[in-house]
């Protein structure tokens, strides 16, 4: 089965987090945190920052994990494929967001995050994660994009690394 590693970032302002609207690509219509996928010989914070570098100009300086995510893609196809998603929040960074090719940034009150125009996922372990929880979650998504299934569990400890199978 075809894998990838990838990062995602939100950054944090006293009540407010910072989502981008995902210009192209994969995902193209959602708000999200930023991120991307590792290169090979990079350590997941390299990737971290240098994702949030390239799509909203910004250098993290600061982060703390928030979140690991298991999500099988594709699962009613025959051709499914893997995705790790090592999430994390920042709460210091240099430069202001910006808009890029990819992405255009914008702040949103936590209690006004747009679930609705969001990865089905998100409702299910964002606001535990700003709440300061560590989350793991597995998540199976169909060819529509649509989520089929979801097992979120608030745990002591994530896994910390790119787990063996990749
Ligand atoms: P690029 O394809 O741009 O990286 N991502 C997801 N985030 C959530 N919350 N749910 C999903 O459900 C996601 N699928 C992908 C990970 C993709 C970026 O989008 C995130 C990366 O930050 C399926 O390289």
């Amino acid at each position: 089965m075809d894998n990838k590693v990838c990062t995602l970032l939100f950054l944090r302002r006293d009540d407010e987090i910072l989502l981008a609207m995902k210009k192209r690509g994969f995902g193209a219509g959602h708000w999200n945190g930023v991120g991307g996928k590792i290169d090979p010989g990079e350590t997941v914070e390299q990737a971290l920052v240098r994702e949030t570098q390239e799509e909203i100009g910004v250098t993290p300086t600061n982060w703390q994990k928030i979140a690991e995510h298991d999500f099988y893609m594709d699962t009613d196809t025959n051709e499914p494929w893997h995705m790790y998603v090592h999430a994390y929040i920042a709460d210091t960074w240099k430069n202001d967001p910006a808009e890029s090719e990819e992405m255009a940034p914008k702040w949103f009150k936590i209690s006004d995050i747009p679930f609705n125009n969001m990865w089905q996922d998100d409702p299910f372990w964002l606001p535990q994660a700003l709440a300061g929880k560590k989350v793991f979650g597995t998540y199976t998504y169909g060819s529509d994009n649509n989520m089929l299934t979801h097992d979120v569990k608030v745990v002591e400890n994530l896994p910390g690394s790119i787990p063996d199978k990749l």
